[in-house]
Formats: structure tokens, sequence, C-alpha cells
């Protein structure tokens, strides 16, 4: 495993603080490094996972331009013919007890020159056409340029499956068909259509499993929402992972807003990246328009003045509000009287953004929030880098500049962790988690809030 020889200096100097922030941070990005791709923690998940991978090569472009690009590249080297690039890529040096569902769970048959066992069948949010524009404009050059037009292709190919094959509802939307497929995994958002899944316990006696082994079960799911998990991951296994039918055969399908956002982004990047490859940038901002106005259509509920998660199935949006109602922020078309809707969500008592937390990832003041089980409540510092470029692409700078300070007090003070307590900051989950230290990274390089459309204008000196 080669390591960094040196840690990169950061673009502009730092503090005294910031400057062992910045060390630290390339320090875990270094040791979660394994050949080919980042980790997302040494511990909990020793396996390539797809969002995360985005995120990591953000902060890697920073220091490590080449593994950036190296990272991104090896999960888009497992992506299947259909077009999907799995949730996970399996290490296959890894025991199959040291992470749940592991590969034998999986059972996926050999493909694109891999062997048998190489991935998941399930997809995360595409996050990865957005990551590629951000390393380009971090680490500009032919070398930089020549990734884009090998990258370009594969994610257009992830995009058209999305759109495509899940694109259940016919409305330019992409459907998940699993919780895991959002990264939100335990979000209350999910709680109504898992409601209609029965949790078979038996399932937790026949597969053990391993996250408890490492974590805290009060900030894990709980047993009845694992087993349903699983029966719903088996499902679509035994169905040979196909998309056909999904309504009527599968037993979770939904369309979730944050999902949909970064679909959009990713049209927006992808828009941006054509320019660069010499590809046809028009049909990328159509559809980025059809994703824009679909989401409004279909997940926005004008008397609460939230995004809801819609279940296929029965048709219903979910009562909850949860963090991935605010995710639309990050789409630059969205339009202004929209905005000013989840801009206020985001500043009322059931997120509140203030310098001294970030934002939840799920309502405070419900019923369903739990400051300890992750995605019901604690912070997370992916969906705050997120919303803090969204807000600053509507012209909200100050909100963006606040959420980057409580983003980097709570690290300086908790350390990389996975997530956050979000009344007293302690760190939850893995610790020396790769995106919060990438993430870290890249708001420490950031001078200032980003001004206007993301991507398409120059960092700002603010603060
Ligand atoms: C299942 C790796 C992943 C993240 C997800 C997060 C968690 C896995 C798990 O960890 O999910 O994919 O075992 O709980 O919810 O967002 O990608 O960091």
């Amino acid at each position: 495993m080669n390591r960094l020889t040196a840690v990169s200096p950061a673009p502009h100097p730092l503090s005294e603080d910031d400057e062992s922030l910045w060390r630290t941070a390339t320090e875990v990005l270094d040791a979660n490094w394994r050949t080919d791709h980042t980790v997302p923690s040494g511990t909990l998940y020793p396996h390539q996972w797809s969002w995360d991978s985005a995120f990591i090569s953000i902060g890697l472009a920073h220091i490590a331009p080449d593994r950036a690009w190296r990272d991104l590249r090896s999960l888009f080297e497992a992506q299947w013919p259909d077009g999907r690039v799995p949730h996970i890529v399996f290490d296959l040096g890894v025991a199959e007890r040291d992470y749940f569902p592991g590969p034998d769970f999986w059972d996926v048959p050999a493909m694109s020159g891999r062997p048998p066992r190489f991935s998941t069948g399930l997809v995360q949010p595409p996050a990865h056409a957005l990551a590629a524009w951000e390393v380009y404009r971090r680490a500009p050059g032919d070398a930089s340029a020549e990734e884009l037009r090998r990258l370009y292709p594969r994610l257009v190919a992830l995009q058209d499956y999305l759109i495509g094959a899940r694109g259940v509802s016919g409305t330019g939307l992409a459907s998940i068909v699993h919780p895991w497929e959002s990264g939100l995994d335990n979000s209350p958002s999910w709680d109504m259509a898992l409601a209609n899944v029965t949790a078979d316990e038996d399932l937790l006696i026949r597969y053990e499993r391993q996250d408890l082994k490492r974590a805290a079960a009060d900030h894990r799911p709980t047993n009845d929402d694992y087993a349903r998990y699983i029966a719903i991951a088996a499902t679509y296994r035994n169905g040979g992972y196909s998309d056909a039918d999904l309504v009527d055969r599968h037993l979770f399908v939904v369309e979730c807003p944050a999902y949909n956002s970064l679909l959009g982004a990713a049209e927006h990047a992808l828009a941006r990246i054509a320019a660069v490859v010499g590809a046809d940038p028009a049909p990328h901002r159509d559809r980025a328009a059809t994703i824009t106005r679909s989401i409004v259509e279909r997940l926005y509920d004008p008397e609460s003045g939230t995004f809801r998660s819609l279940d296929l199935k029965t048709g219903r949006l979910s009562t909850q509000r949860c963090v991935n109602g605010l995710f639309p922020l990050i789409l630059g078309d969205l339009p202004r009287d929209i905005v000013a809707q989840v801009v206020a969500e985001a500043e009322s008592a059931r997120f509140g953004i203030n310098e001294l937390m970030p934002i939840p990832s799920s309502d405070r003041t419900a019923d369903s929030f739990d400051a300890n089980r992750y995605w019901r409540g604690p912070v997370w510092i992916n969906a705050n880098w997120l919303l803090a470029r969204g807000l600053a692409a509507h012209g909200y700078a100050g909100h963006a500049a606040t959420l980057r300070t409580a983003m980097l007090d709570l690290v300086r003070r908790s350390g990389y962790y996975e997530y956050f307590h979000p009344i007293t900051g302690d760190g939850i989950g893995a610790g020396a988690f790769s995106w919060t230290a990438a993430l870290v990274l890249d708001m420490l390089a950031e001078v200032g809030p980003r001004i206007g459309d993301p991507g398409t204008t120059r960092m700002s000196r603010t603060r």
C-alpha cells in the first residue's frame, strides 16, 4: 500500500489550528487508501462505496489528484453492462465476516471481466458527475481533462440507467429499490414505505448482523428495520436484479428528493463536462430541466413548503420532514419562490441553521427524531457540505458560511467521525471516516462560500 510521502500544503495560509486539521485530514485519507480506492472506514466499511468515492475524490483533489481520479476510475471500472454503478465494490481479499451483507449474500454473477461476487446489485446517489467536475476544477490541466474524457461516457451510462430502467414513473426521476440506495439509509423518510414490508426476524438468525459488533446498537438501525432491509435486498437479488415491473414485483419503490436532486445536479455537471470533452451539452441541460420540473411537480408539498419522498407502490408522499427535503437546494434552476420556502424550512426550529451545530439529518421536533440513530437525527458532513453549496448558489452566502463554520468547529472538537450527535456534537459511528476528512480539506481550501451557480463561478474571498 503506497503512502503519501509528504503532506500537500493548503492552497493558502491557514491558522495553526486549521493547519493541524489539514494534516490530520490528509492522514485519515492516506490511512484509508487501498491500492486503487479509499475505504469509507478501515473498521466498519472495508470495501469501496459508491457515493463515498465521489465525496472522497473532491478532498483528494487537493492533496493527491492522481488518487482522486483513480478512486473514481476504479469505481466506474466496476460498472455493470446495463450502466448501473454498484453501491459497494467488494475487496475480495476482505473476509466475508468483516461486512454484512457481503459478496456471498449479493451473489452477483461474473460480468465486465470481473469475477463473480465483485459487487452488490444496488446503486447509490449519483454524486459522481458533480465530483468529477469538482475534481477537474480543483486540479485543472491536461491530465484531468483526459480523465474527464474517459469518465464521461460512463457517467452518461449511469444517468441513462437511472433515468431509463429506474425511471419507473416515466417523469425523468429515478426510483430507489432499497433504503441503502438512498445513502440516507435509516431515515424516517422510508418509515411509511417500510411499514408495508414484513419484518421477519428469522432472517436475522439466518444472516448475522456484523455492524453491531463494531458499533453501538442504539446508533444503528433496529432489528426490525434490518430484517426489512434484508428482505428487500433478497427479493431484488432473487429477481436477478431485474428492474422490470418494479411496482408490482418489488417491495420498495420510492422517489427520493435527495437522490433525484443529485441526479439533476449530475446533468448540470455533465453539461459542463461535455463542453470540456467536446460533446454536446444541450441534452444534459434538457434533462436537468426535466428533472427539476418533475421534482417540483411530484415531490413538493406546497402546503408544508417541503419536499418529501414518494412511495410509488401507494402513491403517497411521506409525512416526515427529513434532510432529503432540503437537497433540492443544490439545483441551480429550482424556482425562486420554492427556494425561499426550503430556506425557511432549513431556518426553522426543525432544522435550525446556526453557527453552533450543522443541520441534523431529520426534523428535531418530530417524534421520529433520534439523536443517536444514524440518519434519524445525527449530523452528517456530506449533507451539510451539499446544502452549503446550494445555499451559496442561491445567494444565501451568509447561511453557507454559517454551516461551514459549524462543520469545521464540530470536526475540530470531536474528530473525523462518520456522524455526530446533533445536540452534544459527540462523534458517533466510525472514527477516521473518509468523507468527513475529505470535505474538511475542501472547506479549508475554500477561501469563502461560492456565489452563483455551482461550478460556473470563481471562488470569492469573503471571509
Ligand atoms: C450501507 C459507507 C456507507 C454510506 C451510507 C451510510 C452507510 C451502509 C451501512 O455507510 O451505509 O451501504 O452498512 O450502514 O448510510 O450513506 O455510503 O460509508
